[in-house]
């Protein structure tokens, strides 16, 4: 079932104050209406040029912004804004998100059984430079700061480039565990595996000292904190923390995500850790997992910086965090080749993920490169009729050229209280353009296949 795992999470009053920002999980259905990104410049500009002119306003999630020097984002990336993949049901990035979400809720729970780790997943990706840099100790002077890799909405709003944005503002609130997901926006270049919109998963632990202890038998002498100043910080861990407390930590973050690895890979998956650097943890670490025989980079983690704890009122804990990319997790489940998929409507591409429970092994099938073609086929219903019956018969006579069949409307005569039926079936070739011709011979065949085996009426 649907989310056998996950639990809701009840509004914290803090929260209900800031709802505009910040909601607990939601699912949007596929079919459900696309945010509508209204560009609307008052100077001069088209929709279509490369970026929105100084001085015109335009509209991100229904918020107006008059754009200054530092306005970058384009009316392409604007567009994608709203379209929250990663909470729209079958998506894969939703069945991933939902897969590593129920791992967490199993894994991690306190002693009533609940799960401790709450979950966002719809914040707004405009954010502040506060709270994308500052709030990270991103230097001034760091590359990621520059409008050739950021897309900014201001000079002082930009469009998340990591889900690390939120770290700040949810420790404030007093959260200890956390998973935020969203789509963040770089300005990359784009290939197989880069793409300028993607999405990602922040998870934060903080541990008070009896918590990061209480596995040692005698915990007797043992702290967070170093209890002077003048301890160097060194490859292994920040000034003021103790070694035993950053090697307990890292082996729990290690062992976090590796055995979420497994969970989603199985116990043959192949993976490697690779020290790094990230100004907001330290020691820093990459996971990268073995992908079409190469190791591909899946997440970035570490010990959080005791700064930014200390900035948001955690002073007495310590933590780690990680920020994982949905599609190289979902590309390398899934079989997906290409990042660029993600962002398709074929229906070809999209119903291979329509499955019920988010834990079903889904290995993805290449989509025909040739166009699909469209024809409805309507009638009435004899007694003990099924559904199944129809879709067996139309695969049969219509083989693999039948890319799928839904039923897209249901009549009941009111006088004559027959039940019509009418169907959708769309037929795509592997290899080559079908013809109207062939497709209707085929439509033709089904229908008369129908007639005789099924004892269908046609309108
Ligand atoms: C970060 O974004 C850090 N905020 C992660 C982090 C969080 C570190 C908390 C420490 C603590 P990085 O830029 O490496 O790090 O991105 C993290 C992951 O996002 C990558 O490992 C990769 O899986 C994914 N990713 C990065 N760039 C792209 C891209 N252009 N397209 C698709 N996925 C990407
Ligand atoms: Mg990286």
């Amino acid at each position: 079932m649907l989310y056998s795992k996950v639990r809701y999470i009840q509004l914290p009053k803090v929260l209900r104050r800031l709802n505009q920002q910040l909601h607990f999980r939601t699912i949007q259905k596929q079919s459900s209406p696309v945010t509508t990104v209204v560009i609307r410049h008052t100077h001069a500009g088209n929709v279509g040029e490369e970026k929105v002119a100084a001085g015109g306003t335009f509209q991100i999630m229904g918020e107006t912004y008059r754009a200054d020097s530092w306005t970058n984002v384009t009316p392409k990336i604007i567009s994608n804004i709203g379209k929250n993949l990663h909470n729209q049901q079958h998506h894969p990035l939703c069945l991933i998100k939902q897969r590593i979400i129920n791992y967490f809720y199993a894994n991690f729970t306190n002693r009533s059984e609940n799960p401790i780790f709450a979950v966002f997943d719809n914040i707004n990706p405009v954010v502040t430079t506060h709270q994308n840099f500052d709030s990270l100790l991103i230097p001034e002077d760091h590359p990621s700061r520059a409008k050739s890799d950021t897309y900014y909405v201001t000079k002082d709003q930009l469009l998340r480039s990591q889900t690390s944005a939120h770290q700040e503002e949810l420790i404030i609130m007093g959260f200890d565990s956390f998973l935020a997901v969203g789509d963040v926006y770089r300005r990359d270049t784009i290939d197989a595996t880069h793409y300028p919109v993607f999405h990602q998963m922040e998870g934060v632990r903080l541990f008070s000292e009896s918590e990061v202890f209480k596995g040692v038998n005698d915990p007797t002498g043992l702290t967070l904190f170093e209890d002077t100043n003048q301890i160097k910080r060194t490859s292994d861990k920040q000034e003021s923390h103790t070694l035993d407390a950053v090697k307990l930590l890292e082996y729990d973050l290690k062992n976090t995500l590796s055995s979420l690895a497994h969970h989603l890979f199985g116990e043959d998956i192949q993976y490697r850790w690779v020290d790094c650097y990230f100004p907001f943890t330290h020691p820093s670490w990459e996971l990268e997992i073995l992908y079409k025989d190469e190791w591909l980079e899946v997440l970035g983690c570490g010990i959080m910086e005791q700064k930014i704890l200390l900035n948001a009122g955690a002073k007495n804990k310590i933590g780690w965090a990680f920020g994982l990319g949905l599609e190289r997790l979902a590309m390398k489940l899934y079989q997906i080749p290409d990042i660029r998929l993600f962002w398709s409507n074929d229906s070809g591409f999209l119903n291979q993920f329509k499955v019920e429970d988010p834990e079903t092994p889904i290995a993805y099938k290449p989509v025909s490169i040739y166009p699909q073609c469209t024809s409805d086929l309507s009638f009435w219903i004899p007694k003990d009729y099924t559904e199944n019956d129809f879709y067996d018969l139309v695969r049969s006579v219509g083989g693999d050229i039948v890319e799928q069949v839904t039923l897209v409307d249901t009549f009941l005569h009111p006088k004559h209280q027959k039940t019509s039926h009418c169907y959708r079936i769309i037929y795509r070739h592997m290899e080559k353009t079908l013809t109207q011709k062939e497709v209707n011979d085929v439509h033709r065949q089904i229908t008369q296949a129908a007639i005789d085996q099924l004892k269908i009426e046609p309108r």
